[in-house]
């Protein structure tokens, strides 16, 4: 066997005792995580001064070959442990630079704009309606949602079994009460141990068994407006509902009044306002009729002011009760009742 060996052999040790020698002051000399794997990576990646050197190894004889893995192995595990020691050394320097800095204060609110609620189109119809009739000089009062049958039936001048209890058909609850089927419950609730002049405005929840469509919802809301007095007239009625109309829609709106019965009213009418989709033409909104009913009215009847304890020869009122989600339809050109309920922000935010 010849001592003899290629020239690059013995560059071997001495590449790997230059990258044992250099390593240490190289990994101290990165000043960051990313700058430390940088040198790593200058290391022992595929392009690195390790894998360089390992590349040699395949020149050398056989017999060398075990010895030549060893020290390679050895500077590997050697590399591998600094660098976590250096890591570790980065992570707890920039740890403790945070600590050593200004205290974070997690009370603080965001810098982020949080969005901001608004009110529902329903909340700004109302509010709307009652600031005019407040101008007008009605007062607000308000009256339970479960009420008995007398305040919501009896004492409005409906008999047992009139024929006007099924117009409404109501969801009851126990012991003669129910979800009250209109805000009228609030004129006997107002009147009773009361002596007139008053005026009044009572908006409010309400509940019917009536089927969903573009105008009908089983929960819906109302305002109930009434004003008792002497010698009031239908023409005060027409007069303070036409002066609302023009306020709410706008000079020129057009309403219409059609004789109606409801029992605790004589005469009674329903107030219709112009389609606004189709400007009384006809559409699919207003079945047709160019008209969208908003409220019913009349001059209150002397039954209920006696049930009421106050003498119909002396006095006399007028009331109204209009639907609060078809006036917002109107008001703001919504095709559907249904969109008002069903809570969806795309459609809500545009309201804000
Ligand atoms: C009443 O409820 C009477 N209490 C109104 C009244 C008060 C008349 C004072 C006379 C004197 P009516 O059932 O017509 O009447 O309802 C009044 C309004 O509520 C309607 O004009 C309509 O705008 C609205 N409305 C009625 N049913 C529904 C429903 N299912 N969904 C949405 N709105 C409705």
């Amino acid at each position: 066997m010849s001592d003899a060996r290629p020239s690059e052999a013995p560059s071997l040790p001495a590449a790997l005792e230059a990258i044992g020698e250099t390593f240490p002051a190289r990994f101290r000399a990165a000043s960051s995580e990313a700058l430390l794997r940088e040198e790593k990576a200058k290391l022992l990646g595929k392009k690195g001064d390790l894998t360089a050197a390992l590349k040699i190894m395949g020149s050398l004889p056989p017999a060398d070959r075990k010895a030549a893995g060893e020290l390679v192995n050895g500077l590997k595990a050697a590399i591998e442990k600094a660098f976590d020691e250096r890591l570790g050394a980065i992570e707890a320097e920039a740890l403790a630079k945070e600590l050593a800095g200004p205290a974070y204060d997690l009370t603080l609110p965001s810098r982020a704009p949080a969005p901001r609620g608004h009110k529902h189109p329903i909340g700004i119809v109302r509010d709307e309606i009652v600031d005019i009739f407040r101008s007008l000089g009605f007062a607000v009062h308000d009256g339970p949602e479960v009420e008995l049958e007398e305040y919501n039936f009896t004492k409005l001048g409906f008999p047992p079994d009139h024929p006007a209890t099924d117009m409404q058909d109501s969801f009851w609850t126990t012991g003669g009460h129910l979800l009250r089927t209109h805000t009228s419950n609030v004129q006997i609730r107002a009147m009773l141990g009361k002596q007139p002049p008053f005026a009044f405005v009572a908006p409010g929840t309400v509940y019917r068994r009536d089927d969903e469509d573009a105008t009908h919802l089983p929960q819906f809301n109302q305002l109930e407006g009434f004003l008792v007095d002497k010698r009031v007239s239908f023409a005060h009625l027409r007069g303070v509902l036409a002066e609302f109309a023009e306020r709410l829609y706008g000079p020129g709106t057009t309403i219409r009044l059609r004789p109606s019965y409801f029992p605790f009213v004589e005469p009674g009418a329903e107030v219709d306002v112009r389609c606004v989709f189709c400007k009384g033409k006809g559409c699919p909104t207003c079945k047709g009729t160019g008209f969208i009913e908003i409220l019913g009215c009349g001059l209150i009847h002397p039954v209920v002011f006696e049930h009421c304890g106050i003498d119909p020869q002396e006095w006399t009122g007028f009331a109204f009760g209009m639907g609060l989600e078809r006036i917002a339809l109107l008001r703001y050109g919504i095709e559907d009742i249904r969109l008002l309920v069903e809570n969806d922000p795309r459609f809500l935010s545009q309201f804000r």
